[in-house]
């Protein structure tokens, strides 16, 4: 069930990249649907299932969770999203590694998904960690302690470098340079989507 046809943007880039800030603005300047793997995966580390602790137990390490978790939270948020007539439904942080892209073009329901890129921020490593450490001494993330935050970085070269450059091959990566401040990046997102939204 759910609309078929609904337009989904990837959005990508290390940690901290600036996804979540950006993909916010998408949804208050251009009423599109911002979908985060990642916050969905916080919000269901709660609770005392079996599937919540194999989630806890990833975020905790900065590694990924088994794509089949993943892609549940996820069909169902775009498809909420859908339903609210959302024009495009941006997917934050995924996909992340080769199984989350084999699991997502797998999915039955994910097939009718009409994918139109990757939007993908690229933003130097001490900037990465420059901004983590920043957000890090408010308390906001269980997963931004250096230690954490280095792991973040090295899980995200060794397995969603090279889905970007998957993309990339396939022609459908929009990149932005991403460590400018965040109007910088913004004007910079409203000029790599330009051959979307026209
Ligand atoms: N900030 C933002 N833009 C700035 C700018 N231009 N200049 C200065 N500061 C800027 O920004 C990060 C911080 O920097 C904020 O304090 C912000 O104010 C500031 P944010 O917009 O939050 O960047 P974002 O790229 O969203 O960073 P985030 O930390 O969320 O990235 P991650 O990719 O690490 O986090 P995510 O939530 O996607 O994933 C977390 C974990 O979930 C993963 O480690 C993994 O364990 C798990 N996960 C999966 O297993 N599978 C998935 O599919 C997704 C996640
Ligand atoms: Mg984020």
């Amino acid at each position: 069930p759910g609309a078929p046809h609904a337009r989904v943007l990837f959005c990508l880039g290390g940690p901290g990249a600036g996804k979540g800030t950006q993909c916010a603005r998408l949804e208050h300047e251009f009423g599109w649907a911002h979908v985060s793997a990642g916050e969905l995966l916080r919000a269901a580390r709660a609770g005392g299932s079996e599937e919540s602790r194999v989630i806890a137990d990833c975020l905790d390490r900065g590694a990924i969770v088994p794509v089949a978790v993943t892609l549940r939270l996820l069909r169902r948020a775009i498809d909420e999203a859908t339903r609210r007539g959302a024009p495009v439904v941006v997917v934050d942080g995924f996909p992340r590694n080769a199984d989350n892209v084999e699991g997502w073009e797998a999915d039955a329901a994910t097939k009718g998904l009409d994918v139109r890129g990757v939007l993908f921020y690229d933003v130097p490593h001490d900037v990465l960690l420059q901004r983590i450490a920043v957000r890090g001494a408010s308390g906001e993330r269980d997963d931004d302690d250096a230690e954490t935050a280095r792991r973040r970085i090295r899980v995200y070269e060794e397995a969603t470098r090279p889905i970007v450059d998957l993309y990339a091959r396939r022609g459908a990566l929009l990149s932005v340079r991403g460590e400018g401040d965040v109007e910088e990046v913004w004007r910079l997102t409203k000029e790599a989507l330009a051959p979307l939204v026209g």
